[in-house]
Formats: structure tokens, sequence, C-alpha cells
């Protein structure tokens, strides 16, 4: 039974009423707010109006008297009948609770709750009674539980953090306000149990061919009494419900193997006293398994895995969830013997193509399924095929990871460490996070999806530059968390699965743990400006400066896996203008500053500074920003994959937002993509036309073909003139024979610049790569930066279909259209196409739909590009 409601909800100061009081069974909690659990404190108030939206303006700011409350929570729930035979238990279970709580059922204190990424069952058999009963929750002011801690050297953005477990991103970050919540986050439920229950679940690929996988299946069970036998039985069954293995395994034997150690009589007289844990394992073999895939390489072909217990011929528990067939390794060491950071599935490297994930909402405890659906389809429809899920966010809900396997995404799940030492002295502190790496490990070692561990977010790199810069004098208080509890954890609780204990990590010849040498590495030179190479212990450099920021940076990078690098864009107008007073939606005002949560505005400006030209106004900045943020991952990612023999992953900073401000993501609050987006689905698609281009240098034409298909065909190079002026300049075209093997990245060959110009001025033109013979996105480039571009105004016309929801615009003009853009003043809206380019006379017809099917507002329609102004749409 889940106990999903109606909950009540009120708060006191601390202490202002006693604990019994509040939690007792006949309290009058008529006056109480009705609050939604799963969920949290402020969406609750939110809800009936007590807080104003708390991302409107500063209303942030207004709600921070809700940290320092008590909050109450109460339910009811009825039996029909108590546990009357033995072996008969009620469990009530808590998925998450956010964070410090105590628990109350018929009055009575259960136990005391301490970390919002744990799982809290309790046995509730001995106070629960036929009828109503009720459960009441306090939660504790965070400050009661760290005023007396030890402050740390390092903890980024907030001192308190390092001994709360709980989303450090609450707590604000360089992309998101301080909201600290409270309140019951996961799901609730009542389990009635007789005579035992499952404890855990494991199973894991040993060994897949196309003939035949090897799959280890674990089973942990517990008995209420000593003595009892049970059997688990575990079971294969395909899409269309077959079963295709199965094998028991004798999970609990029998009383006397138990007894062999000499307790036979104590046994015998106190059974209840002496709970019975066991586990058994057995090999399942499958013949002509169908494998799980990313959604690129193939298709994610999910089982459903079945194990039920079953004492004395009676089924007591059943687990069920699905099960992708495959085997995942990362690779540090390529077939050559180079160094590597790959990812292996089924014996095929991946390239890894996506971004980081954050949590979608402050307020995550409210976020809704929806949501999560909606961004693991547009991260797939991006041509995303890994996540990872950061550090300083949760370890997602269920519904994430079902997304990822049932849609072919990898997922990185780093453990919730991030930028900060912790008290690894501390013997509480640490049962509490080991405790925590137990519950989440055991919750999703058996995602198909899940391809790798990593034991913090920049932990490792950062103390060092730290220490070097003397801000901290003191030890790698943490360390031992990602070196030590966690792969000893991992050995027994998951040991088929990769573990790196940091990102970035690995380091050779003294190079820091950025080096690009050995496993994964951040590119922050590109935006904060931080210099590299640099050896460890070596002071950190910082160049605030055109050249020291600039996305050009990114060819100087041979990483062998970036799992971070990014630059700022605008949100969307929409998701801005919502949450912004009137009038102060202007560039420069101190609104739009306080959605920047990033330490140095200067930043963003230089990159435009240096690209764009430095924006004038609010719509000059929403082009410029999100321009530079789109070709600078472009710029980037091409390059990663054009070494993809060494370099194989690109995960950007980062995928999507919390808030409406303004931030790295690729698609924004209110998840609206931005321009970034759209250019990934040619950056990141298994077949790029790539060309390698600097001013006055040669231009280099390169295939690089991520798919398992040799590809055959003609790739053509089309110089198109920016504007056909009076006269129609002749286009100028090369083409080249290709023949591109599987997984390669091939140069095709290189044309001088003046040679292809063929005498028009490098600022006037656009490069057009498209192929014939195979299946890629054209590609578009152009041979200088936006600032020195001579874009004539273009003309757009605009056709709108209402009834067909299609948008289709043409450069109507004699020039191209520039990042042609169609706005529309709600949430969610997805757009088949946007931010794009048409060259003179070209024409394009998007199609738009909310995936909630809401009526769109045609009348706000908005379309408009770089070099056209922005109007109104218009109607026929
Ligand atoms: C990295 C991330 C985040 C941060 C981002 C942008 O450090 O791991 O902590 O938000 O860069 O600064």
């Amino acid at each position: 039974m889940i106990l999903s409601g109606p909950w009540k909800l009120q708060h006191f100061d601390v202490g202002e009423k006693p604990p019994l009081e509040l939690a007792a069974p006949g309290l009058d909690d008529r006056f109480w707010i009705e609050a939604g659990v799963p969920g949290d404190v402020h969406s609750a108030l939110l809800e009936r109006g007590i807080i104003e939206p708390p991302y409107f303006g500063h209303n942030d700011a207004k709600c921070r008297w809700i940290e320092r409350k008590e909050w109450w929570y109460r339910t009811t729930f009825e039996l029909d009948a108590v546990p009357g035979e033995e072996g008969e238990r009620i469990e009530l279970v808590f998925e998450g609770l956010d964070t410090f709580a105590a628990i109350f059922v018929n009055g009575h204190e259960i136990g005391l709750a301490s970390n919002m990424f744990r799982r809290y069952p309790f046995d509730i058999t001995r106070i629960v009674h036929e009828g109503r009963n009720t459960v009441a929750i306090r939660f504790d002011p965070l400050e009661l539980h760290y005023r007396d801690k030890e402050r740390f050297e390092w903890s980024s953005y907030t001192k308190e953090r390092p001994w709360i477990r709980k989303a450090a991103m609450n707590f604000g970050w360089d992309w998101g306000p301080r909201v600290v919540t409270a309140g019951i986050w996961g799901p609730v439920r009542l389990e009635r149990r007789r005579r035992a229950k499952l404890t855990g679940v494991y199973a894991a690929t040993l060994s897949a061919s196309a003939e035949e996988a090897v799959i280890r299946v674990k089973a942990e069970a517990e008995a209420f009494r000593s003595g009892t036998k049970a059997v688990a039985v575990a079971r294969l069954i395909d899409a269309e419900r077959n079963e295709v293995a199965s094998v028991e395994l004798p999970v609990l034997e029998s009383a006397e193997a138990e007894a062999a150690g000499g307790q036979a009589a104590l046994r015998q007289a106190f059974p209840r006293a002496f709970r019975t844990q066991g586990a058994a394992s057995a090999e399942l073999r499958i013949a002509m398994p169908r494998r799980w895939w990313t959604h690129d390489l193939g298709e994610p072909y999910l089982y459903s895995l079945e194990v039920t217990l079953v004492v004395g011929g009676e089924e007591v528990d059943r687990y069920q969830q699905s099960f992708g067939i495959r085997t995942l390794d990362l690779s540090l060491q390529d077939p050559d013997g180079n160094p590597s950071f790959a990812f292996i599935l089924n014996g095929i490297k991946v390239y890894a193509k996506g971004a980081n994930w954050i949590p979608a909402d402050h307020l995550i405890g409210s976020i809704p399924e929806s949501t999560y659906r909606e961004l693991v389809e547009l991260a797939v429809e991006g041509q995303m095929n890994m996540l990872r899920v950061w550090a300083g966010g949760i370890y997602e809900k269920d519904v994430f990871y079902e997304e990822c396997d049932r849609r072919g995404v990898l997922v990185w799940q780093d453990f919730a460490f991030a930028n900060a030492l912790f008290p690894d002295f501390n013997r509480d502190f640490m049962d509490n996070v080991r405790q925590e790496i137990v519950d989440n490990v055991k919750r999703l070692r058996n995602r198909a999806s899940l391809a790798l561990w990593c034991g913090n977010n920049e932990i490792d790199w950062l103390y060092d530059m730290k220490a070097a810069a003397g801000d901290i004098t003191g030890p790698f208080f943490g360390e031992t968390i990602y070196h030590e509890l966690i792969p000893g954890l991992l050995a027994e609780l998951d040991p088929h699965r990769s573990y790196w204990p940091s990102s970035p990590y690995g380091a050779q010849e003294g190079y820091d743990a950025n080096d690009p040498n050995h496993g994964d590495r951040h590119n922050w030179q590109v935006w904060h400006g931080s210099v590299y190479p640099r050896m460890q212990g070596e002071k950190p450099l910082l160049d605030y400066s055109i050249e020291g920021v600039t996305f050009k940076n990114f060819k100087q990078d041979f990483a062998l896996f970036s799992s971070e690098f990014g630059m700022h864009a605008s949100a969307n107008r929409y998701t801005l203008e919502k949450n912004i007073p009137e009038g102060q939606f202007t560039w420069g005002s101190a609104e739009m500053a306080y959605r920047n949560k990033d330490t140095n505005h200067r930043k963003g400006i230089l990159l435009m500074e240096g690209y764009t030209g430095i924006p004038r106004d609010i719509e000059e900045y929403l082009n410029f920003s999100m321009l530079t943020q789109a070709e600078g991952l472009k710029y980037g990612i091409e390059h990663f994959r054009r070494h993809r023999h060494r370099n194989s992953g690109a995960l950007v900073w980062q995928l999507n937002d919390s808030w409406p401000g303004t931030s790295w993501s690729m698609i924004d609050y209110e998840r609206l993509p931005k321009a970034s987006y759209y250019y990934g689905k040619t950056f990141f698609h298994p077949v790029l036309l790539s060309l390698e281009h600097e001013p006055g240098e040669p231009l280099r034409v390169w295939v690089v073909n991520d798919t398992l298909e040799p590809l055959e065909g003609t790739v053509t190079l089309t110089v198109h003139p920016l504007s056909l002026g009076g006269v129609v300049a002749a286009e100028r075209q090369v083409s080249f024979a290709v023949q591109v093997p599987p997984q390669t990245a091939l140069p095709l060959g290189s044309l001088g610049e003046a040679e292809a110009l063929a005498g028009l001025a490098p600022e006037e033109v656009l490069v057009e790569l498209s192929a014939t013979g195979f299946a890629a996105p054209a590609n578009h480039y152009y041979l200088r930066d936006p600032k020195e571009l001579r874009l004539p105004v273009a003309e757009l016309d605009v056709q709108v279909d209402e009834a067909e929801q299609t948008v289709t615009v043409t450069a109507s003009g004699r020039s191209v259209a520039r990042l042609v853009k169609l706005e529309l003043p709600l949430g969610g809206v997805r757009f088949s196409d946007n931010y794009f380019d048409l060259l003179p006379g070209e024409q394009r017809t998007v199609h738009l739909r909310h995936p909630e099917g809401r009526p769109l507002p045609w009348a706000a329609l908005r379309v408009g590009a770089l070099n056209a102004g922005t109007q109104p749409g218009i109607r026929c």
C-alpha cells in the first residue's frame, strides 16, 4: 500500500510544542494544510498560495524562513486486521526523507533519519492496531545538525554541506539559487509480509555473444524466524512474455544447517531471535539472446527479470524489473596498447555523446515523472547516448533509469560527493555514507543503462589545486570514501561494473588529475579560463582574457574522454520573461544579473566579445549567447570526434536546468531547447560531415562514422555567397568520392582557402557539406567569426498552418537567414527544428507539438533571425 495521502503539513518554531503532542494519534490537525507526498514543503506551500513562486524575481530569498522551521507531516492508514500469525510483519518504508527526521507511529517514536539518499524501512508490527493508525514525521531545520560541527577549509558555495547528506545543489550552485527543501521526497509504502522477504536481487551479464549469454543471478533473503526454508525462483522473460530461462536458488537452507554452530537449544527456545539471512546464486544460460544496445548502435531490447520467494509452497515476495543482456566495460587501454577511456558495449567501442544531468528542479520531490520522460526523450532525439548523473544532485529516481534502459541511453553515475572535503574520520558519518552506498548500489545495479560508478565530482583534482594555492592546508578529508569505502563495497555488491574514483581523474608524469593522457578530463580552460597544462602541486592559473576563455582552445585538447566542457547561453525568451518582474527583462538589469549564478560574469562577456561582439540589448544577448554556445560546442565536439581513434566521449556541461536561469544548459528549465541542442542533432549525429578550418588555412573535409556499417557515397563541399547581390555569383563545388569503414574518422582531403573562395571574400560565404549515397545531415560553416561576417539583412516569409501545427519559413530575400528562430510563450513545446540557417530561397517546415497536447498560443508566435530582427508570425 502506498501512503500517498492525504498528508497534512504544519510548521512550528523549534521546540514550540512537545513532539509527543504533535505525533499523538488524536491531535486535531484540521488547521494544517494538505501536502502532496512524494513532494516537498515549498511545493505544498506554493500550491496553497502561502508562498509566491520561488523562481519569480527574488522570491527565493523570501522563502528562506522555511529553512528555519520545524516541519511536521501527518497521515493515517487503516488496517483490517493486525498481524496475527507468527512470522507476519508490517513494515513502513520511506524511499526518501529530506533530511533530518523523527518518525512516529501511533505516538511511538520508531526511529530517526539523517540522509536524503537513504531508504528507511521500519518494522512497525508491534505498534499497529486494527482500524485507524497515525503516522507523524518531524523534519528539523538543518541548522540544528550542523551548527556545532567542524567547518572545513573547502566546501564550495556553502560551509554547512559536508555534514549533511542532502543534494548539494539545494544550497546553491553556479547555475542555481539556494532553495533548501524539506519533506517526504520519495514514496512511502506500507508492506505486509509473511515469513520471509527478499533483501536483494543481483543480476549481471557475464558474457553475451550473438549465440549465447551467461547471466549470474543472486537472490538474498531474510526469514523472520529461524528454521525457515525458502527458495527463490528467478525467471527471465522476453518481451512476448515467454520464459527464456529460469533457475531455483535455495536462499534459506534448513534449520539443521543453521544450528551447526552449536546454538541449537537457543534457536529452538527463541526462534524469533534468530532471523535468518541467506543468499544463493546461479548462472542462467540464454541461447540466441537479444542483446541490449544504445539506441544509436541497435535496439535497447529488454527482458523482464522476475524473482519470487517461496516458503512452503507459498509465494511470499516478488521482485520484477526490466533487464538488458549486455556486457559493458570501461577500457583504459586500446587494442594497440595506447591509453584510452572508452566504454565497450557487447565488444563494440561506444563513442559516448551526451551531457551532464542535474536535478530538473530544486524542488526535487515534486518533479513530475513526465519531466524525466521528456528530458530523456529529448536527449535521444538530440542524438545523445550517455548522460552523467552529476554528484551534486541525487541518485536519480527510478523513472530516470527506466527511461534510460528503455531508450538505450548509458548512465554514468556519480556518488553524491561534490566539490568539498567530507568528514571521513567520523564514524557516524561514515556509517551513514556506507548505508547510502549500499542502498543505492542495490537499487540500481541491475540497470542495463548503468555504465559506470564514479566516486565524486572534481574533488581529487580541485583538492590538489586548492592545496597548491594555499587555500587548503589540511589533509584530503573524504579521500577514504572514494578510494577505500566505495570500491570495497562495490567489490561485494556490484563486482562486474566499472568504477572510477573521481571525475576528472587519472594522471601520469607529474600532470594533475585533469591530464589528457590518462582517464577523463574536464575542459574548463574554455569559459572558466583555467589554464592547462598544469602539473600536480602547481599553483592554478586563471586567464581572464578573450584568448583565455575562447572555445577555440578546444583544439588544443586531446583528451581521452571529455566528461565536462561547455559555455553559457541564455534561456529562451519565455522562460526568462515569465520569471522576471515587469520592465526588468532588459540586458544589464539587476534581475537578469540575478539569473546568472556564476562567479564572474565577465567570462561570458569576454567569450561573446571575441566571437559575436558584446550584446547591446536583450535580443542580442539571446541571439549572441545562444550562437556562441552552439558554435562553440560544435567546434569542440567535432574536434573531439575527428580524433575518435583517441577520444571516446564528449559529455557537455550541462543538459538541463534546475530553475529558469542563464547557464551552460542545452535545454532550459521550461524544457525548451537552446540553439546548441538543435546544432547537436548534427554535431552528435552518428554520421558527421565535418570541416576543419581556421582563418587563412586550408579547408579540411572529414567524415566521422560512429555506426557499425561502412559508408559509400559522395561528399560535396559547396561555397555559397551569403548574399546573391546584384549578380548571381557562381557557387563553387568540390566533391569527394568516399568509402568510410565503420567506427572511423576519415579525412577526405583539403582545399586552400583562396581556391575554395574563388574570388569571394571569406567574410561573405557559407560553406555547406552534404552527402549523397548515405544518410548524414548537411553541415554549415562560416569561414570567419560572426562579428567579422558581412551578413546582409535577410527577409523571411512565414506561413502558419494551425491545423497541421506547422510553420514554414522561407528566406525570401536574396541573402542567407542566420539563426532562424521560432518562439512561443509556452513551456515544453517541441519544435522539430529551430535556430537554423536558410540559404536564399530555401524553405523549412517546422512541426510543433506539445507533449501533453496543450493548445499552442499561435497568436503569440514570433519568428526571427540574427539578421532579420524578430517579427510576429504571419498567419494564414
Ligand atoms: C563543473 C561542474 C559543476 C559546475 C560546472 C560549471 O565544475 O562539475 O560543479 O557547475 O563545472 O562551473
